[in-house]
This record gives structure tokens, C-alpha cells and sequence, in this order.
């Protein structure tokens, strides 16, 4: 995986303080893509981990489907300029430590309640370093988007060197993702502006979708213990 979009010039308006050569810009990036997609590849593997275990011991798999994504060069600079950080292609180590979601993964799980399972799991792992947790499920966004946000730091080991590298990790339910994704997109189209009446109505359809996942993990636990066909959970 390499970043998305890499336009040299547009990278240099956005910071004309750079006066560097292409070959240091393109140092830069690399340095960045190397560590965050090692960091990915190593979530993504301990995640299929745990699932695969927890459905040997509990013919269950909490995962329904995962993304993973590396922020474009062109959006870290972007996000960079808001954070107030000057030159940043020079203060790499200082937009590496602001910038906490240069690497995600996406979590889509079956049911609400996986997330929490499958985040715990994660965060309990010894070299797994927990640098912040945001649950929007407990408190929804005012937009009425859910998601429980955590950021991890893993260790990448390269030729000589070990890092720790940070990964932000969205665990969503089925039903959040599904509205998280629509809602996204209605925004980006009216790139940020929405009728106040649209938001509104964006919001409750959030909290419908919530109702419906409250029902479907009752509607779970009725099969569960009326048919007896799964272990405990
Ligand atoms: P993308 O492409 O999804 O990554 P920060 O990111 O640290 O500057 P903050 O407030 O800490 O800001 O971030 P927050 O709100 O915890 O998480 C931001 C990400 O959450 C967004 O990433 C979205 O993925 C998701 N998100 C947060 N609020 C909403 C919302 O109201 N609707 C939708 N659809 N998604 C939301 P990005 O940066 O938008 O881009």
C-alpha cells in the first residue's frame, strides 16, 4: 500500500516554507510509508488473530469486514498546517506525534457489544502502548455518529531499528458503519454543508440505526439461548 495521492507540487504550495529537493520531499514520504504501513500490517495480522481464535473457542467470528488506510502525504500536510505545525517536512517527529490517525484501520463488527470484546482484547496484548481512547458510543458526536476511536502504538521492527508507531483504530458496528459511510459521503458532496434540517434528520436516522443494533444484539442473545448452539460468548 502506498499513499493515495502524491501530487509533488501541490505538496510544495502547501508549505512554501519547504525550499528542499523532490529527493528529500520523496525521503520524507518514504520514511512515513514505511513505518505506518508496517504498523497496519501488524494490526490487521493481530486482529485476524483474535478473531480466529475467538471463533475456535466460540464458533464466532466478531468480524464482519476491515479498511485499512494511509492518510494521503497531501492530508497530513494539510491537517499538519491546522495543528500549527511550521515546516513540517523538518519537524517530522513532532507531526508524527500530533498527528495520530496517519495510519487507520477500520473494525467492522457484527454487533455492538464486539466491540468492546474485540478492543479489549486488543489494548490487553503486553507491547500494545494505548495512547488515547474516544468512545463515541457512550457519548455520540453531535451528528449522532458512533464509534469507539482508540489509538494503539505497536512495535515495528525494521533493519536496525524498532519503532513505535501509532495506528488509530475505528471499531464500528455494522449499523454505524453503515451510517458513518452515507453520512460521509452526503457531506463530502456538499463538501461540509448540510441544510440544518438534513442534519437533523441524519442524526435521528443515527439513533433509529442504534435502536435497531440494541435489537438485533437482543434478538442474538434470544437465538443464542433458546437454540443453544454457540458457546458462551
Ligand atoms: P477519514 O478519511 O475518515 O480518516 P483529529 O482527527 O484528531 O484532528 P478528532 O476530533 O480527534 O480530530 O477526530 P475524531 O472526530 O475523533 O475522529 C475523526 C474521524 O472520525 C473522521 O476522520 C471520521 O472518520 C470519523 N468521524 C468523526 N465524526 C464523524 C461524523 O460526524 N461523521 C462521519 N461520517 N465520520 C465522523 P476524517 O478526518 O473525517 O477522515
Amino acid at each position: 500500500m502506498s499513499f493515495r495521492y502524491y501530487y509533488a507540487d501541490r505538496i510544495r504550495e502547501r508549505m512554501p516554507e519547504f525550499k528542499g529537493t523532490d529527493e528529500e520531499l520523496q525521503k520524507a514520504i518514504d520514511d512515513i510509508s514505511l513505518q505506518y504501513n508496517s504498523a497496519i500490517r501488524v494490526l490487521e495480522t493481530r486482529l485476524k488473530n483474535i478473531s480466529d481464535d475467538f471463533d475456535k473457542q466460540h464458533s464466532y467470528m466478531p468480524i464482519h469486514h476491515e479498511h485499512s488506510r494511509l492518510k494521503s502525504f497531501d492530508s497530513i500536510i494539510e491537517k499538519a498546517a491546522r495543528y500549527g505545525i511550521e515546516d513540517p517536512i523538518n519537524n517530522l517527529d513532532t507531526v508524527k506525534r500530533e498527528i495520530l490517525d496517519i495510519a487507520g484501520i477500520r473494525v467492522v463488527c457484527n454487533y455492538e457489544e464486539d466491540l468492546a470484546i474485540l478492543s479489549d482484547l486488543l489494548l490487553d496484548q503486553e507491547d500494545v502502548e494505548v495512547i488515547r481512547v474516544k468512545d463515541y458510543c457512550d457519548r455520540p458526536k453531535e451528528s449522532g455518529y458512533r464509534s469507539l476511536h482508540v489509538v494503539v502504538a505497536v512495535p515495528v521492527y525494521l533493519v536496525h531499528t524498532k519503532k513505535m508507531v501509532p495506528v488509530e483504530i475505528q471499531f464500528r458496528s455494522i449499523a454505524m458503519d453503515a451510517w458513518a459511510s452515507l453520512e460521509h459521503e452526503l457531506r463530502y458532496k456538499h463538501k461540509g454543508e448540510l441544510d440544518p434540517e438534513i442534519v437533523d434528520t441524519l442524526k435521528s436516522c443515527a439513533e433509529d440505526l442504534h435502536r435497531i443494533d440494541e435489537t438485533m444484539s437482543r434478538v442474538r442473545h434470544k437465538v443464542l439461548d433458546s437454540g443453544n448452539k454457540y458457546n458462551e460468548i
